[in-house]
């Protein structure tokens, strides 16, 4: 690579940076200087920066076909990988040296960074943590590969209308994506529909419908180490393959016209989050990530050993969550079919091939799928289900237990007017480990949805707790608390947080103490800035930021926030002359585009700043902003200017929460509920340095037991029902004044499943401690401080460290 001496590849200074932009504009893109346009200059930075990690991700790549290690493959439906460019220049070290080249064009880097499409192919948390993953698996050097789907259009864009949520699609394509490679000889047949039959042992699949995968790579870079991971996307084409028999019926119109049907797989993310949408489209989706995904790591696997005997010590695979499950049978079934090899031998590879990562306790998010519509769509594979469930009760049966009420339990089948295969219970039994994503979650899991797997595979369950990475969530979301890093403890915490235990030494250090809110503040003013331009509402940088950003989701309890800030604002209307802190309470989030409920909690949120935001009374110093369009871009903007963040999921409901530490890590002190990852983060933070507020998951349960009866709380509580009885009767939508009714009175009021009730008065007190810490500002910069200096443990380095470790069983590349 070297020797070759490639043309304008940029070398280390400024200058030959600023010949490769140049010539990339002009050769690559077709403009001259003088005509390029904002993105034309962001997409020659790009080509220029591109060149820059391609050579070490060559390399990357040769060094672990030459040490020919395990591998890990990451299966996921999503990826929310964010803006790259930004990025790839803290990985490079080189974003002070773009920053001047362009400088010297007369460019401004940051003006060009917003531009650059934020691909939206995920919904929340999930998609986020495995991009976070890809991160860190790049920086450690862990041979490994993630693979996902290109969907044509992401996560829709989300527009506010009349206070209202309206979808938009989202052809994030459309600009291009000058960072990704094109694979044209990666192409793989993806088989659906038919029937089976057995000639003597041997079943014979003979499918009807074939769709091709065509692999798109992107470059994760690994921070400073000349090293990248690989993210394969693939996108559905016809290519040249047409239904044959509509073709020979002569009937070339139908034949064309199932053509483009057939790159439907690929066209759209399922935007909904935690609930499962049951559609063949998502099942056919599925399929596709897994067979192309296996089809290219056993092509790999043959062409480096000539077999595939050996194929589970090499290779590792990871389900993120039951998304990528039928990876487990479609194994099975090439192994078995295509490769002779005996049941039991296949079975036993693949359950030390697979591990698979629980997201979630909702019971209404565990996936299930009809077995008449996989039986249409995936026939060979439903029979092998079959056989891995007989293979499996016959196991427990002998060695566990032979209670039929257990048995039918434990079934991957679940019986009923409708029998459905259990993805969960499939991903359970088909891999060798299975974690939860924080501590108090993994524990759940055994107690609960997996309680009845626990008994019969007790070694099996594990915690790995989530992590975000230091790179994207401080070096480029927050520059100037890494610049205040550098200074006292150099640059390694980029790569190694546990370097932040250095930071400790200097907190009491006055500059320290000056900077860390100082740098709040400038944060606070640039979200201002996006703030005032995009919704022309003013705030107050020194206010309180209050901060909940997120999913709307009823679990994660927006409608909490909301009962907050009405009772808040009666109460500063009720004592105008009481010495309030400022506050500003910013919320975002889409809500799932089926999802009822959440969608009026966001006209909710909407319709109380309207009134709030416009009441003079208030001096300014009570505001409400909802953003539009959260995605992790404006996650980068936001983030860093909270000094409240709200976590305040009920107890038992949230598996682990990613933004917690993003905000923790950038000094935000947390209101929250004993769930999810807060509670490890109180653990390393502290209890005076976090606000911990509601009940605990044994005291939701024993509420659940005897009764909930939300309505005694309401008329109990004064300040309470006044809101409930307020936002119902229409006080801040009097155009429409029952708007709210079923919200309140069905949801709320009644039912409540939530129990935001229960937990309303504790967080009304917790939030009257918040104005009170606010006050001394000594007091919360040194809590902001204990916060920021105690997140190391979240760094997804570590995460990532201990599933190489405890499931994986790879060793990084060059300690190799
Ligand atoms: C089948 C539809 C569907 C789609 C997505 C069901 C469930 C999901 C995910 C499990 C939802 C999700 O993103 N879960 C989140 O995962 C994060 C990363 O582990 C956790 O931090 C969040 O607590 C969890 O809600």
């Amino acid at each position: 690579m070297q020797e070759m001496q490639i043309y304008a590849r940029p070398s280390n200074d400024v200058e030959s940076l600023k010949k490769a932009i140049v010539y990339k504009l002009v050769y690559l893109i077709g403009r001259s200087p003088e005509e390029a346009s904002q993105r034309d200059w962001l997409n020659a930075t790009l080509f220029a920066v591109r060149d820059l990690v391609t050579e070490g991700w060559i390399s990357t790549a040769k060094k672990s076909r030459a040490k020919d290690t395990r591998r890990v493959y990451y299966l996921s439906m999503e990826f929310l990988i964010g803006r790259t460019l930004s990025n790839a220049l803290i990985a490079e070290g080189i974003y002070d040296r773009a920053q001047q080249a362009l400088q010297e064009l007369d460019i401004d880097l940051e003006e060009v960074l917003a531009k650059e499409v934020d691909p939206g192919l995920g919904n929340g948390g999930l998609g986020r943590l495995a991009a976070c993953f890809m991160d860190s698996l790049a920086t450690l050097s862990i041979p490994s590969m993630g693979y996902g789907i290109r969907y044509e259009y992401g996560m829709f864009r989300q527009r506010i209308v009349d206070g209202r949520q309206i979808e938009k699609p989202d052809a994030w394509l459309e600009k291009g994506v000058p960072w990704e490679f094109i694979r044209p000889s990666k192409r793989f047949k993806i088989r659906l529909g038919g029937h089976v039959y057995f000639e003597g042992k041997k079943c014979i699949w003979k499918n009807d419908e074939e769709i091709t995968a065509l692999a798109y790579d992107q470059m994760i870079p690994g921070f400073e180490n000349d090293s990248a991971t690989t993210l394969r996307l693939w996108s559905a084409h016809s290519g040249s393959t047409f239904n044959l028999a509509d073709f020979n019926k002569g009937d070339y119109f139908r034949a064309m016209e199932k053509r483009s049907s057939s790159e439907n797989v690929s066209r759209v993310l399922y935007p909904d989050d935690s609930t499962e949408a049951g559609r063949e489209l998502r099942l056919r989706q599925e399929y596709f990530l897994v067979s192309a995904s296996l089809q290219d790591i056993l092509k790999r696997h043959l062409r480096m050993h000539g077999t595939f005997d050996n194929l589970a010590d090499k290779v590792a695979i990871h389900l993120n969550d039951t998304h990528p499950a039928l990876a487990i049978p479609e194994l099975m079934r090439i192994l078995i079919d295509e490769n002779g090899y005996t049941w039991e031998k296949a079975w036993q590879m693949s359950c030390h091939i697979f591990s698979y990562t629980c997201h979630t306790l909702m019971s209404e998010a565990l996936e299930t799928w009809p077995v008449e519509m996989m039986a249409k769509i995936l026939p060979r594979h439903l029979q092998m289900i079959f056989e891995i469930n007989d293979y499996f009760l016959e196991h427990v049966r002998s060695n566990v237990t032979t209670d039929e009420e257990f048995i039918r339990r434990v079934s991957l089948v679940e019986e009923g007017d409708v029998r459905k295969v259990r993805m969960g219970w499939l991903s359970v039994v088909g891999s060798h480990k299975v974690n939860g994503v924080a501590a108090i979650h993994s524990d759940l899991m055994v107690t609960s949805t997996f309680a009845d797997f626990a008994r019969i595979y007790p070694e099996r369950f594990t915690n790995v707790t989530n992590g975000i990475t230091p790179r994207r969530w401080i070096a480029v979301a927050n520059p100037d608390l890494s610049t205040l890093f550098d200074k006292y403890i150099g640059k390694e915490w980029r790569r190694d947080l546990t370097q932040l235990e250095l930071f400790k030494k200097h907190i009491q250090d006055p500059e320290v103490k000056k900077a860390i809110p100082a740098i709040k503040r400038a944060n606070k003013v640039r979200l201002a800035n996006y703030v005032k331009k995009e919704l022309g509402v003013e705030l107050n940088p020194d206010a309180l930021f209050d901060v909940q950003v997120k999913r709307i989701h009823e679990y994660k309890r927006q409608s909490l926030n909301v009962l907050h800030i009405v009772a808040r604002y009666n109460e500063m209307l009720a004592n105008p002359e009481k010495d309030w802190t400022p506050r500003v309470f910013i919320l975002a989030g889409k809500a799932a585009s089926a999802y009822y409920v959440a969608k009026q909690t966001i006209n909710l949120i909407n319709d109380i700043a309207n009134v709030i935001n416009n009441d003079e009374r208030l001096q300014g110093r009570l505001k409400v902003v909802f953003i539009p369009n959260y995605s992790v871009s404006l996650a980068q903007i936001i983030i860093p200017a909270a000094d409240i963040s709200e976590q305040i999921s009920l107890a038992g409901t949230e598996a682990s929460g990613t933004s917690n530490m993003k905000f923790a890590l950038n000094g935000a002190l947390t209101i929250g509920t004993l769930d999810g990852a807060n509670v490890e983060i109180l653990q390393n933070v502290g209890e005076d340095n976090i606000f911990i507020f509601g009940n605990t998951v044994e005291q939701v349960e024993e509420l659940r037991r005897h009764g909930y009866r939300p309505f005694d709380i309401y008329q109990s509580d004064q300040q309470l029902r006044d809101v409930i009885d307020q936002i119902s009767s229409g006080y801040f939508s009097p155009n429409d004044p029952n708007r709210y009714q079923d919200l309140l009175l069905n949801g709320l009021n009644y039912h409540d499943y939530y129990q935001a009730f229960a937990d309303f008065r504790s967080y009304i007190e917790t939030q009257k401690a918040v104005d009170e810490k606010y006050k001394d500002q000594e007091a919360w910069v040194n809590s902001a401080l204990q916060n920021i200096v105690n997140m190391s443990f979240f760094s997804s380095d570590r995460t990532i460290a201990e599933y190489a470790e405890k499931i994986w069983k790879i060793k990084p590349l060059k300690s190799a």
